[in-house]
């Protein structure tokens, strides 16, 4: 499923995020970029130990909850890795929605501060840290149509998700924000 928003494209696709061929991928990292399961094991895995040894070094104090660094992408198709640190839910009264959209929006900075025409995320949050589907995916389509809506980069914005469920929930999340901008 895709749509265009101000000239720029915004997929929904199936899949692992860490064999796309895009210029950046997003990683569902923890605030000690420590490493893990999930699409962190993911991409540690097939991009080779460069990632962790640039993350270690350039950011040794880690990533707060909400905001995203930039690596190399090691071994993988994409030149960039992007780490990005979910809140881990609890409930909604602890500004998680907030700190999703805004780990969501530096991404997206930090890809058009880095010249890349195409980014690819996973669903954020929605793994081992229990952010409810339905809620994350509206809050990641959101913030991603708001985005290419007030900027002209970077182009091609992609969610991969890995499961059916995940899919169904970020499409209907698409089809509600892009019906109410047609009102
Ligand atoms: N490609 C795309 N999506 C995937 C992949 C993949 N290769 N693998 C899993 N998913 P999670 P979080 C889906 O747990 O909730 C890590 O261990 C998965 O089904 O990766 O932000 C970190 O180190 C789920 O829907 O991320 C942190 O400690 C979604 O991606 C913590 O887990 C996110 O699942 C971060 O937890």
């Amino acid at each position: 499923m895709r749509v265009t928003i101000n000239q720029q494209t915004l997929e929904l696709r199936q899949g692992d995020v860490a064999q796309q061929d895009v210029k950046a991928i997003v990683n569902a990292a923890n605030r000690r970029l420590a490493g893990g399961g999930g699409v962190d094991g993911a991409i540690h895995r097939q991009g080779g130990e460069a990632i962790m040894k640039e993350t270690s070094q350039r950011y040794p104090a880690g990533c707060p909850t909400g905001s995203a660094v930039i690596s190399t992408a090691g071994d993988l198709p994409a030149d960039y890795v992007i780490h990005a640190v979910a809140p881990v839910w609890s409930g909604g009264k602890r500004g998680e929605p907030e700190l999703l959209a805004g780990a969501y929006r530096r991404c997206l900075e930090l890809a058009v501060e880095h010249h890349c025409p195409s980014i690819a995320f996973p669903s954020l949050g929605t793994g081992a840290y229990r952010y409810p589907i339905d809620l994350a995916s509206r809050i990641a389509i959101k913030t991603v149509f708001d985005f290419l809506t007030e900027h002209a980069r970077p182009g091609l914005v992609c969610f991969v998700l890995f499961d059916a469920d995940s899919y169904g929930a970020f499409s209907a999340a698409l089809e509600e924000a892009a019906g109410q901008k047609r009102g």
